[in-house]
């Protein structure tokens, strides 16, 4: 998971820009996930539209811009701002709660509750660092580190490494890089690497030591830097890139999140296909999946009977085997995002 996502450019950048603030507004402070999703959604439809919107009721006509959406939208482009969002700009409680959910481990819920108890900026959470749960203190330590994006050629750079590296471990892991990066983002915020290996399916016994012997070498070899969450299947952490001593000329490489998960090898291309992205197309997908009559999740593809009652997961070998059940228009990863 990463929190900044990328700025997206786009003729229409003054109304993208207006409604993702509100988006995460309503997440953030409201903890309206339903309007997050609205906001988000008209967002996302509005980006792609190839002409500059001349009015509310011209936006109107797109998918996912409804009345209210469009009156603000005349708003904006008839006093080039919205006083809905001065006004929640200008307020100490929205502005605080936005502020500190940029910390990585504190969501909506705890921003609240640091709120309510006085701690508004940077220095006010360091000052109860010792209140903070681990994976808090790391989002703290990395805070500027963590708001900078990753530039893509860094994380070509990464995918090297993490596969030359696999392969010591154990030359029968299999992984991928997913999330932003695999849709061929110019710039990521974390890197998610998604794995699985032939002795894991969803019929064998969990196997901590898999991911536990991949996340180890990534430490004995310094690119993994601190954890902040692990489980048996998910590890949530810190790496960095490991600068060439030898050229002097090389900048030190920042700490990045990354996020780890191995998957049981029959529901690995499930995974693939949620963790590539976007969450948008992920929940195009699934909608198109339901009214196909199948009902489709991070981890299989199942037939609905006519009872609504989920039937025994599809043999799934590529994602391409997903989207053929669910009779969807194949997308390469970089065109998934909506
Ligand atoms: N995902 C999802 N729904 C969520 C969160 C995540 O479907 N609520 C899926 C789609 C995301 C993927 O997981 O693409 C990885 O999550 P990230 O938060 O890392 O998002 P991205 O990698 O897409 O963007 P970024 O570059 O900001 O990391
Ligand atoms: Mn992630
Ligand atoms: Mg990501």
């Amino acid at each position: 998971m990463s929190k900044r996502k990328a700025p997206q450019e786009s003729l229409n950048e003054g109304i993208t820009d207006f409604l993702t603030e509100l988006a995460n507004y309503e997440k953030n402070v409201n903890r309206a996930i339903h309007k997050y999703n609205a906001y988000r959604k008209a967002a996302s439809t509005i980006s792609k539209y190839p002409q500059k919107i001349k009015s509310g009721t011209e936006a109107k006509k797109l998918e996912g811009v409804g009345a209210k959406i469009a009156e603000k939208i005349d708003e904006f482009l008839q006093t080039g701002t919205l006083r809905k969002l001065e006004k929640i700009r200008n307020d100490d409680t929205s502005s605080s709660i936005n502020f500190l959910t940029r910390v990585t481990g504190i969501g909506p819920a705890a921003a609240r509750k640091f709120f309510d108890e006085g701690v508004k900026t940077l220095e006010d959470l360091k000052n109860i660092e010792h209140k903070l749960n681990h994976h808090q203190q790391i989002g703290l330590r990395y805070f500027e580190e963590f708001e900078k994006r990753i530039p893509r050629a860094e994380m070509q750079k990464m995918e090297v490494l993490i596969m030359k590296e696999l392969e010591k471990v154990d030359p029968e892991y299999i992984g991928t890089i997913c999330g932003s990066y695999r849709r061929g983002a110019e710039s990521s915020g974390d890197i998610d690497i998604l794995l699985t290996h032939p002795d894991f399916t969803s019929e064998s016994e969990k196997q901590p030591k898999l991911i536990n012997a991949v996340v180890e070498h990534f430490e004995s070899i310094g690119f993994v830097t601190d954890t902040q969450s692990k489980g048996d299947t998910k590890f949530m952490g810190v790496c960095q890139v490991q600068r060439n001593d030898e050229d002097e000329d090389e900048e030190e490489y920042l700490h990045r999140r990354i996020d780890i998960r191995i998957i049981p090898k029959d529901q690995y291309y499930c995974g693939v296909l949620y963790f590539t992205g976007s969450d948008i197309f992920n929940k195009n997908m699934r909608t198109h999946a339901l009214e196909k009559g199948f009902t489709l999740n991070e981890y299989t593809v199942r037939p609905l009977g006519v009872t609504g009652v989920a039937g025994e997961p599809l043999m799934v070998d590529s994602e391409r085997d997903i989207f053929e059940y669910i009779h969807y228009r194949y997308r390469e990863p970089k065109d998934r995002s909506e």
